[in-house]
């Protein structure tokens, strides 16, 4: 649905965990929404409350990775940053103030005109009315130049770019390793959910390895340059234990594999993110490991995509 300007939706029927139903988006070229301004929050409010006022809805935010810091994992904007809503709020206490303010000053001036001259009084009344009167207009000016600027970054609203700018950083260290993509090795270590975190704010997602020449491309620079390092891949089993797919794709993970030290084997029930692992006894394979734990990562993006 074209319910706000610069996006479609689809609201679903269907009912998963929250990273299933990331991967259903995924899958479908998607993602969970991010809703930065009041007026898509509202847009998305009209439909729910209509459809089914009972039902809970999945949306992208998210403090996996550090709890308490919510991101948006569709857009990887900290939550609130963007929000424009927030220019509305202070208009509206602006005019509260103004409203209020005049309010209080004649109230004040009752008071004081019993204990006055009368002439003087009314004098001062008139001023004070005058000073307040300019004091709402300014206020009412400012009001309208924020309602202005709220209805003017509406109307641009241009289609979503969030996470689309390359640090230079990253630009200048892709790998155009394998046909069809290119990859960021990172030296810096986060945990599974940062790193991905990281890949998208880039334009990126954690790698997905779909085929041997892939793997081997990827294998190749890692045992060269840095065969003791660990590096996430975007394999993760969250929210379907045991079945592991591609949260960059949102692709299940099937035909080519590479746990050739053996299967995922969920050590101590904590295990759900997969990485290139440096086992003692070879060289990198793909194992399952705790999601929280910092490691390096590999970011792709298609060729594509700017
Ligand atoms: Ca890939
Ligand atoms: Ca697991
Ligand atoms: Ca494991």
């Amino acid at each position: 649905m074209p319910l706000f300007p610069g996006s479609k939706y689809y609201i679903s029927k269907e009912k998963m965990s929250w990273h299933l139903a990331g991967k259903f988006c995924k899958s479908n070229g998607m993602e969970l929404a991010s809703i930065e301004t009041e007026a898509e929050n509202n847009a998305l409010l009209d439909v729910i409350d209509d459809e089914n006022t009972k039902e809970f809805y999945w949306l992208s935010g998210s403090d996996l990775g550090s709890e308490g810091t919510f991101y948006w994992a569709g857009t990887v904007e900290e939550l609130g940053t963007l929000s424009p809503s927030s220019n509305c709020d202070v208009a509206a206490l602006g005019k509260a103030l103004c409203d209020q303010r005049i309010e209080v000053v004649e109230e004040k001036l009752k008071g004081v005109t019993t204990l006055m001259n009368q002439k003087l009084c009314e004098f001062q009344i008139k001023a004070l009315r005058e000073s307040g009167e300019q004091q709402k207009q300014i206020c009412e000016y400012r009001i309208k130049e924020a309602n202005q600027q709220i209805s003017n970054a509406l109307k641009t609203t241009q289609p979503r770019t969030y996470g689309r700018t390359v640090s230079e950083h990253v630009a200048s260290n892709l790998m155009p390793l394998f046909p069809g993509s290119k990859y960021y090795i990172s030296k810096e270590k986060m945990n599974w959910h940062l790193a991905g975190k990281f890949c998208k704010s880039n334009g990126m997602d954690l790698a997905s390895i779909e085929t041997e020449a892939e793997n081997n491309a990827l294998l190749n620079v890692i045992e060269k340059e840095h065969p003791k390092e660990a590096y996430w891949l975007s394999g993760s089993d969250l929210g379907s234990e045991g079945t592991f797919y591609w949260t960059g794709t949102g692709l299940d993970i099937s035909g080519f594999t590479y746990f050739v030290e053996g299967p995922p084997n969920n050590h101590g029930g904590k295990e759900h993110c997969l990485l290139f692992w440096k086992f003692p006894s070879n060289n990198h394979a793909w194992n399952d490991h705790q999601c929280q734990l910092n490691f390096r990562f590999i970011c792709e993006v298609n060729e594509s995509v700017p």
